[in-house]
């Protein structure tokens, strides 16, 4: 049996990191058009560095949490016992799946920790702040930015992902409202091709489930895994 997940940053509320569209979200109080688009970015470099910048330190501060350790458990589990595939395919930018244990993450909207040269594609760990003035390491001329996914831009490991959704017998999305594609069409497209589909939110989102458990990650999540 394979199972494919899918998480979003209701999996983080509670180690402290902000979701997007809650109350008090991040886009509430950062317009996303000024800090998650390239446009943003080319327009204002050091106010969008200012922003990953302290979401960066709030990151490496923090702890996974009770959700994220159930999900490597049941990982190793499934491993383990050879039921069959798992996949971890993740929105969020954190590491804390990687550091609660998780293997074979898939960060399809890329990873705070790293950056990115806007010339030549040179993407490496990301040792502190970045900064407008600071050059690229490779080549030594381009800007570099965070190594995330903005508005517009293509989503990291697309293919691989486009073969594992379609395989997989279960799919379930954890801590996502949905709202942002390709990642609010995987379960509709799991369903598709046969996969009972199941959500773990603090409330319904707006995608269409099987089956929809509602609370804090960090008490369903471990329920579910069990
Ligand atoms: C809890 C909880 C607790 C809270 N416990 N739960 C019209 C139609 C269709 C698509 C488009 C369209 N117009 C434009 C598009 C495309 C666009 C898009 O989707 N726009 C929509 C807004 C309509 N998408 C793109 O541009 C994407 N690229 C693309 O489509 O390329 C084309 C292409 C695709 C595939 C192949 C080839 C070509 C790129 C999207 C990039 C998104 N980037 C961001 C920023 C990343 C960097 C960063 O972190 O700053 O990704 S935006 C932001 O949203 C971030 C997130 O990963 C993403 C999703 O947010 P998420 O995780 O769902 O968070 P929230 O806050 O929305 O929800 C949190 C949930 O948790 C809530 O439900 C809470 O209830 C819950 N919760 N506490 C459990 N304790």
């Amino acid at each position: 049996m394979n199972i494919v997940i899918l998480t979003g940053a209701g999996i983080s509320a509670e180690s402290g990191l902000g979701t997007f569209r809650d109350v008090g979200g991040l886009w509430t109080r950062y317009p996303l058009e000024d800090v998650a688009t390239p446009e943003g970015f080319a327009k204002d470099p050091a106010l969008v560095h200012e922003f990953y910048n302290m979401r960066r330190r709030i990151a490496r501060r923090a702890s996974p949490n009770a959700a994220h350790a159930a999900l490597a458990r049941l990982e190793a589990g499934w491993r383990e016992a050879g039921r069959g595939g798992f996949a971890l395919v993740t929105q969020n930018v954190d590491d804390l799946h990687e550091r609660a244990g998780s293997r074979n993450v898939l960060h399809m909207h890329g990873e705070l920790l790293r950056q990115l040269c806007g010339a030549c594609g040179d993407r490496r760990d990301c040792p502190g702040d970045l900064s407008a003035a600071a050059r690229c390491p490779a080549c030594g001329a381009g800007a570099l930015r965070p190594d995330v996914v903005w508005f517009g831009e293509i989503p990291y490991r697309m293919e691989e992902i486009g073969d594992l959704v379609p395989a997989a017998d279960l799919f379930v999305s954890i801590g996502t409202s949905g709202e942002v594609y390709p990642a609010a069409g995987f379960a509709a497209e799991a369903a598709r091709a046969g996969a009972r589909t199941l959500e773990l939110n603090l409330e319904p989102s707006i995608g269409r489930f099987d089956e929809a458990r509602e609370g804090r990650a960090s008490e369903i999540v471990p329920l579910w895994v069990a």
